[in-house]
């Protein structure tokens, strides 16, 4: 078992939330749910106040999810024009160039002039609300511009992380009809170029795309790109004759906000839907409780808006807070891996939020980078995406935070919209590993295979027996998809598809999925997606896709490929089929370890076993379990006699 580590009794005496708080209000939040949020809902702003709170079922044959479902507002309005008045010349985004001699900051009257021209453009051009507007963007504050001006007029965004595929972003397109989509020339990454027009010009051309009307082109290179005329158009040709007022647009508060896909255990990324007013107090609320956000905080997630934390912690919750936001766009180790610790100098940062992949990159590199920084500006670390092994935690905590910092390990999803499980730096001791205790109204259980809720210290899957504001609505255009995945597994809860552990204290530890969603450097991935791409190639046959541990991604992507009659394996036809995994989902998806397989092991109903190929690409041929139901047992010490030897 690992350290216990107190909460700081400095920390304490200031906190938005201490011990005493925390076990009275969240006490009160499960007893009262719609007291509690009608309470919380009014740090927003509404232009019609809401009078009904809650009103959910999780019952699959009477099924709602419905949040403050009269009140109106506007999100933009929300994170921008409120602030005006008291905080107009306070920076808004604070944003850093992949060059280090690049950066800018942008106030809250600036970004608020921006969004309003930006809105009006996005009108001019035909946009309503309700029309969805796909935004593949590097980590350029115009990316910022773009949701905001889309929230601003009520259209629906949905923002494709700019390392995705041409396919992958028609998948996307395709499936949400967008109407619009806003580009840049090329990103800068690290040093690199990513052609993103050049992508978006080829996704285009896939069948299903042809909803799009235009495609507005910011440039951030200056690199050449070929413009299609009447469709392409210059962002800054088009914002420089834009207005900067610009009335918003009152929307409800269960109107769409925003999709995001995201990737689960069958068939292609779902596109997750989040709606407005219960996502925003929810995004805004656990950002202030979980960071202890104060008025002069300079608040850094390292995340992509690309991802759903760009979206909840990047810009919305931090905005809607009238905090000070950094938005990076460059990599962990350029030009050297003491870069992140700089930019905490060079711009201040007192808040950090990362991912566990990048600390445990990190770390293989040793203290001297991040001792060459002060960091004396710091005073709170995050993490998110994968569990933090606590080796790594406590690295985090002992060499970024010089053991002076509280760390909240953020427990969420794309589909919760906001953090579930985290521990509250005045509030919540911490144990590595540990995402500790459940938010404010977030009712958090464990039940066995067959549903019953398991009590006390145990281990089983996670599920969460209540809803809250920041909850998912449905699957974009597929509304009964949304029901059997989440729903159904466990009649009545919300399945999250995590295994977890409860401790003695009640603490929960994620296990990680239980499904067939890997977690790659703290992205997710289906493995029938991988696998996909892999058959689609002319000479492979069958494929079967796992994760398997990874000293830094958490689990690397292990593909094994049977070929068809008359294929030869060789080393060039491995790496041929990486880089066609690469091309047909995005750089992300590579696998990191391709074998050959004369067969799969499959269960006579021709259900290819999984567990086993997992104990293979594990090394662990001993834990195998029962091979008693396969069709070919014979397969299985093939498998393990040809693994790679890594
Ligand atoms: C926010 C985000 C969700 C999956 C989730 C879980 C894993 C995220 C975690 C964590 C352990 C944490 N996950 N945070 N596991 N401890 N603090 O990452 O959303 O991309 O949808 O991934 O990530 O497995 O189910 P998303």
């Amino acid at each position: 078992m690992s350290t216990l580590h107190p909460v700081s009794p400095e920390f304490a005496a200031r906190a938005r939330v201490d011990k005493a708080a925390y076990e009275r209000d969240y006490a009160e939040s499960v007893r009262d749910p719609e007291g509690f949020w009608r309470r919380i809902g009014q740090r927003l702003d509404w232009t019609r106040p809401y009078t009904k709170v809650k009103d959910v079922s999780f019952d699959v044959d009477d099924f709602r999810i419905r949040w403050y479902e009269d009140g109106q507002l506007n999100l933009a309005a929300n994170c921008l024009d409120r602030h005006l008045a008291a905080r107009g010349d306070k920076t808004a985004i604070v944003w850093e160039g992949d060059d280090p001699n690049e950066s800018r900051r942008i106030s809250y009257r600036e970004l608020h002039a921006e969004v309003c021209k930006a809105a009006n453009l996005l009108t001019n051009l035909g946009v309503k609300k309700g029309d969805r507007v796909a935004i593949y963007l590097p980590m350029i504050p115009e990316a910022a511009v773009a949701m905001l001006a889309c929230a601003r007029i009520g259209a629906v965004h949905t923002v494709v992380f700019g390392g995705f595929s041409p396919d992958s972003l028609a998948g996307r397109i395709a499936d949400s009809q967008c109407k619009l989509v806003i580009t840049a020339d090329e990103g800068l990454r690290g040093g690199k170029k990513v052609a993103l027009k050049i992508n978006v010009d080829e996704a285009l051309q896939r069948p299903g795309t042809n909803s799009v009307e235009t495609v507005l082109v910011v440039k951030r290179t200056g690199g050449a790109v070929a413009m299609q005329a009447p469709r392409d158009r210059w962002w800054s040709a088009l914002m420089d004759g834009q207005k900067a007022e610009h009335e918003p647009v009152a929307v409800g508060a269960e109107d769409p906000l925003f999709i995001l896909y995201t990737s689960g255990s069958t068939g292609k990324p779902k596109g997750v839907l989040h709606s407005t007013g219960g996502y925003l107090v929810y995004a805004s609320y656990t950002h202030e409780c979980v960071f202890d956000l104060r008025e002069d905080d300079v608040y850094w997630c390292t995340a992509d808006v690309g991802w759903v934390t760009g979206h909840s912690y990047l810009l919305y919750g931090p905005l809607a807070n009238g905090a000070t936001t950094l938005m990076f766009e460059g990599v962990p180790n350029y030009p050297d891996s003491s870069r992140f610790w700089q930019v905490v100098d060079k711009h201040q940062v007192t808040l950090f939020y990362t991912a566990p992949t990048a600390i445990r990159a990190l770390m293989r590199e040793g203290e001297a980078p991040v001792k060459k920084a002060s960091r004396a500006s710091l005073r709170l670390l995050g993490s998110v995406g994968e569990p933090i092994n606590p080796e790594a935690w406590e690295w985090y905590w002992r060499v970024v935070g010089d053991g002076r910092c509280p760390i909240v390990d953020t427990w969420w999803q794309t589909e919760t919209g906001g953090i579930l499980i985290t521990p509250l730096p005045g509030a919540i001791d911490q144990k590595p590993g540990s995402a500790t205790l459940p938010f404010f109204g977030v009712k958090p259980a464990i039940v066995d295979a067959a549903g019953a809720i398991l009590d006390g210290a145990t281990e089983g899957n996670l599920v969460i027996t209540d809803s809250w504001p920041g909850q998912m609505r449905t699957v974009y255009g597929d509304h009964q998809r949304f029901i059997d995945t989440y729903f159904k597994t466990y009649p009545g809860m919300y399945f999250t598809g995590d295994g977890a552990r409860r401790d003695a204290d009640g603490y929960y530890w994620i296990t990680g999925r239980v499904d067939d969603v890997i977690n790659v450097s703290g992205h997710r991935l289906g493995t029938a997606e991988v696998e996909s791409a892999l058959v689609a190639h002319p000479k492979v046959a069958e494929a079967a896709v796992v994760g398997c541990p990874h000293d830094i991604k958490g689990q690397g992507i292990y593909a094994y490929v049977t070929l068809k009659a008359g294929e030869t394996p060789s080393e060039e036809l491995r790496k041929e089929l990486v880089a066609w995994v690469r091309k047909e989902i995005g750089p992300i998806a590579s696998p990191d370890f391709l074998q050959w397989a004369s067969g799969l092991p499959k269960t006579r109903s021709g259900k290819i076993m999984r567990r086993i190929l997992r104990k293979i690409a594990e090394n662990a041929p001993d834990q195998l379990g029962d091979t008693s139901t396969l069709a070919d047992p014979g397969v299985v010490q093939n498998l393990v006699d040809e693994r790679l030897a890594r």
